[in-house]
């Protein structure tokens, strides 16, 4: 079976390792999406909600556990996804937060198996700095951008699709097709078939050059759903 006939079945991820230094990460091969996000904004309920496990990606904010990569393995060999350091953390002091940018700094500028990044944002605070940073880091070096604007449950559904039309305008200005966002909620289980094809599109695509015949998706097949 070739790797596009292949289906990944998220609730079959498991934790592989955390890594506090960029020689402790698995070998850099094979494919990895990473999730990144300030602190709170969600990340951790969205990886859990996608791997339909409920503690998957803890939800602790405890500073010690925050600060390491967690990769995970998908069912199929090769395949991962990553958590990232949560950003913005109040209560951690400023060495701390150095260390943490160091370490995202390496991972992201050295990881060669790096398909993309799926930016968690809370809904009702889309565009921190933190956030400006990834899509600026985004732009530098062409790895596509995924934008899941989570807690959609905390808004009504107009003023929701209200922020992601917006910001999918501004983000596009700036990435072109580069960047899709969707709106998302972990609470509802809400946006995760929209989740699954954006990172099934970058798991699966390039593996062999069969898969590079794949239509592309772009952000209409977001246009849609998740109402
Ligand atoms: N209402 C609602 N609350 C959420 C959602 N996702 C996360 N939360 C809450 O937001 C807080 C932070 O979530 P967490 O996943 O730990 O954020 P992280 O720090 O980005 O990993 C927790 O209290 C979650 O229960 C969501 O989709 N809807
Ligand atoms: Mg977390």
């Amino acid at each position: 079976m070739s790797i596009n006939e292949a289906t990944i079945h998220y609730n079959q991820a498991r934790f592989n390792k955390s890594a506090s230094k960029l020689h402790q990460c698995p070998p850099d091969v094979g494919a990895e999406v990473a999730f990144a996000g300030r602190s709170n904004a969600g990340k951790s309920s969205a990886i859990n909600t996608l791997t339909n496990q409920t503690k998957l990606a803890r939800t602790s904010k405890t500073p010690g556990r925050t600060q390491l990569i967690n990769f995970f393995d998908l069912n199929i060999e090769g395949l991962r996804i990553v958590d990232l350091p949560g950003y913005g953390f109040a209560k951690v002091p400023l060495e701390m937060k150095l260390h943490w940018q160091k370490h995202l700094d390496d991972y992201l500028q050295s990881r060669e198996c790096l398909r993309g990044v799926v930016l968690v944002m809370d809904i009702r605070h889309p565009m921190k700095e933190f956030d400006q940073m990834m899509v600026d880091w985004c732009l530098q070096t062409g790895v596509p951008l995924h934008v899941l604007l989570t807690k959609a449950d905390k808004l009504k559904k107009g003023p929701g699709q209200n922020t992601v039309l917006k910001l999918r305008k501004q983000l596009t200005e700036i990435l072109g097709d580069q960047v899709t966002v969707q709106r998302f909620s972990a609470l509802k289980k809400d946006g995760v078939d929209q989740l699954r094809n954006r990172l099934n599109d970058w798991l699966l695509t390039g593996y062999d050059d069969e898969a590079s015949d794949d239509p592309e998706f772009d952000n209409a097949d977001f246009d849609n759903d998740n109402r």
